[in-house]
């Protein structure tokens, strides 16, 4: 361990890649080095020396993906990443009113996502669904509607795109809101409000 690092390219004679990119910062001597702070999350403790202890929380709602304390190792390596903070997306709403927004809505809802949100109104009342505002990457990121519950649905519709549905009344009492997000580019996400009659 010294105060200099040596990167040395060598390349043949024939037939190029994309090549590499690397981040450096420089770090102090016995010491892990910043390790950052989860998004949506915060981090207690400011030591960044080895047997310095670090530990993680995520904002109110969002849920912790991965290690709560990470300790800074002699070989002044983390014992860990830091976790990561997801927003919860599944939910049961009964509530004869109420709101469904996408996650961080309507700051982008980022990427891999599966939510499930059901909506269950009393027995014999229909749910009407009005949608306030819709923009999810074509054809990509989508939303599906479905009618009942798992033994009986009927999917209502799937949408994509940044054209707002129109209005949406459900047969029974149960409605199912599945949205899916692939690995990359968000828009800004559902505002709907639900109700039962
Ligand atoms: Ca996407």
């Amino acid at each position: 361990m010294s105060h200099q690092m040596w990167l040395h390219l060598q390349s043949d004679e024939s037939v190029g890649s994309i090549g590499f990119k690397i981040n450096y910062k420089e770090i102090d001597k016995d010491s892990c080095g910043d390790p950052g702070t989860p998004l949506y999350g915060y981090k207690e403790g400011s030591g960044f020396l080895n047997g310095d202890i670090l530990r993680f929380k995520c904002q109110f709602g969002f849920e912790l993906i991965g290690e709560r304390m990470i300790t800074c190792q002699n070989n002044n390596q983390w014992s860990a990443n830091i976790p990561i903070c997801i927003f919860p997306c599944f939910s049961n709403f009964s509530a004869p009113m109420g709101t469904v927004l996408s996650p961080d809505y309507p700051e982008g809802y980022g990427n891999n996502l599966n939510c499930v949100w059901l909506i269950i109104s009393e027995p014999g009342s229909r749910i009407h669904l009005a949608f306030n505002d819709f923009d999810l990457e074509p054809p990509y990121d989508f939303l599906t509607i479905k009618d009942g519950d798992q033994s009986e649905t009927t999917m209502l519709g799937r949408f994509s795109g940044a054209e707002v549905p129109s209005h949406l009344t459900s047969n029974s009492n149960i409605l199912q809101l599945e949205f899916q997000a692939d690995h990359s580019m968000s828009g800004r996400g559902f505002n709907i409000t639900y109700s039962s009659e």
